[in-house]
Order: structure tokens, then C-alpha cells, then sequence
């Protein structure tokens, strides 16, 4: 899943795709680049940010998915946490919503998703979006992360949401510190019990930089080590930046799980 964020303040591309034009061209190298699925988003969910005006959210990813769509390109996520932006970018075209309060923000959002009948990424993350990066505590975050995802499948069941169209993700470096993002990845196999893809966003995070002490533009190899982590211990699906870099490496772990190595 390649990451296009049309958002000028993002904690490690914001701004560099300043007009939908440009984001667009950029959405199509991440396909030709090898990525099977791209992740377009509007409202920047760094550390500090508040919240994107939601006019201003739909302004920016919907024209993105639009021009995706009219170039052929696809499949297409729209990553929100509001109804009313994934209503619009689901007309545009995009397949799929990634919310990353898994429809805790807005309760339209499940009905929303079952009435589409489109599959959904829920992330895990604690609070409201201005606590989303507060750090909470935990005494087993593999079994809590899990438990709570759980919690969020069942709800949009209730809401209409087939069981088989969602996807979970353990939200790394959101609701966690490094420690805690760092046994969330080593802790997939509890998340895998969920009986659902996995879909795992290590890029450039800082839980890197805490391993690695570098800044954000120096964590390549740190992400595809990370990529190589989830993807050997289960994930289905890796949340990256660095498309053509990463491609390689989820090549050579398949490669080793189809071989025998897993296990
Ligand atoms: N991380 C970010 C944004 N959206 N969505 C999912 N499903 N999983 C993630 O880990 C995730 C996300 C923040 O990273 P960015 O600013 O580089 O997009």
C-alpha cells in the first residue's frame, strides 16, 4: 500500500505535493513503482496536528482520487475518520476507507461502510484525535491491541459491516511510544487470532528513530527492516512511503515463506 498524502504538514511528506496534479503523477509512479494499492489522505494525523477544516479535507483528497480513477489507476483508499469525506471520495472512486480512530470519530462512518458494501481498514488508536498520539498505558499491548480491535470489528458488525470486508491494523506510533509500537509489531500473532488481514504502517515512524536515533529522512532501511519483521511474522499488507524499495524487500520474504521459513 503506497502512502499519498495530499497534506502540507505531514510528519515526513507534508507539503511535497502541493497542487492534486502533482499528487496525482505521484499516486501513479507508487503503482508503477509496484505498489498494489494506493492510500490517499487529506488531513495530517502528525504529532500536534489539529484538526483539517473538513471542506479543506475534502478539497484535497478528493480530486486525487478522482484523477487516479480517470487515469485507470487503482485500487484506491481514502484514509479518513469522517463520514462525509469517505462519502465523497467513495463517489469519486475510490474501493476502500482506511480510518485510522477504526469508525470511532464519526458514527456515521460504519453505516456509511456497510452501505457501500466496501471493505475497511480499522487501525487501532486510543482517545480523540487530539490525544491520538498521547501515551497510554498498557500491561500486554499484543493482547490489548487486539482485544480492542475486537471490540471495533464487532461494532461494525453492528453497524452493518460484513465481518469479511475488514481489515486491522495495530496503529503503530499511534496511542503508543516506541515500546509499545515496537511489542505491537512483535506481538502480530496475537492481532492474527482476529481471524482478519493484517495490514502494518511502520514507515518512517518514529519509533524508528528511537531504534535507530536518526532523523525522519534517514529511516529507509529501518522501515524495511521493519517491513521484513511484519511481513515474516504474518502481515498481509505493509503501509509505505518508499514503494519501490519495499517491493523488494515483501518479494524476498514471500519468497522465503513460500520456501518453508515460516516457523
Ligand atoms: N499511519 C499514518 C496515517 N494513516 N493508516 C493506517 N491504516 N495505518 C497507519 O499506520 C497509518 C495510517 C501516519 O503516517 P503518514 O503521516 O506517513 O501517512
Amino acid at each position: 500500500m503506497g502512502v499519498l498524502n495530499a497534506t502540507p504538514d505531514s510528519f515526513s511528506d507534508g507539503g511535497r505535493l502541493p497542487t492534486a496534479e502533482a499528487a496525482i503523477a505521484h499516486g501513479l509512479a507508487l503503482f508503477e513503482a509496484g505498489a498494489d494499492w494506493v492510500d490517499v489522505g487529506g488531513e495530517s494525523t502528525r504529532p500536534g496536528a489539529s484538526r483539517t477544516d473538513v471542506l479543506e479535507e475534502r478539497r484535497r483528497a478528493v480530486p486525487v482520487v478522482e484523477g487516479l480513477r480517470r487515469r485507470g489507476a487503482g485500487p484506491i483508499s481514502v484514509d479518513t475518520s469522517r463520514a462525509e469525506v469517505a462519502r465523497a471520495a467513495l463517489d469519486a472512486g475510490a474501493d476502500l476507507v482506511n480510518d485510522v480512530s477504526a469508525f470511532r470519530f464519526d458514527p456515521a462512518m460504519g453505516p456509511l461502510v456497510a452501505e457501500r458494501g466496501v471493505p475497511a481498514v480499522l487501525m487501532h488508536s486510543r482517545g480523540s484525535f487530539e490525544e491520538l498520539h498521547r501515551e497510554p498505558s498498557y500491561h500486554d499491548v499484543g493482547a490489548e491491541v487486539a482485544a480492542e480491535l475486537g471490540a471495533a470489528l464487532l461494532a461494525a458488525e453492528r453497524a452493518g459491516v460484513r465481518r469479511e470486508r475488514l481489515i486491522v491494523d495495530p496503529g503503530l506510533g499511534f496511542s503508543k511510544n516506541a515500546c509499545h509500537s515496537l511489542e505491537a509489531l512483535g506481538r502480530l500473532d496475537a492481532l492474527l487470532e482476529l481471524d482478519r488481514p493484517v495490514l502494518v504502517g511502520p514507515s518512517r515512524k518514529s519509533f524508528l528513530g528511537s531504534v535507530l536515533d536518526r532523523p525522519v529522512g534517514e529511516r529507509l532501511f529501518g522501515t524495511a527492516a521493519a517491513v521484513a519483521a511484519a511481513v515474516m511474522l504474518g502481515a498481509h499488507v505493509v503501509r509505505v512511503h518508499d514503494v519501490r524499495e519495499v517491493t523488494d524487500v515483501t518479494r524476498v520474504c514471500d519468497a522465503v515463506l513460500a520456501a518453508g521459513g515460516r516457523g
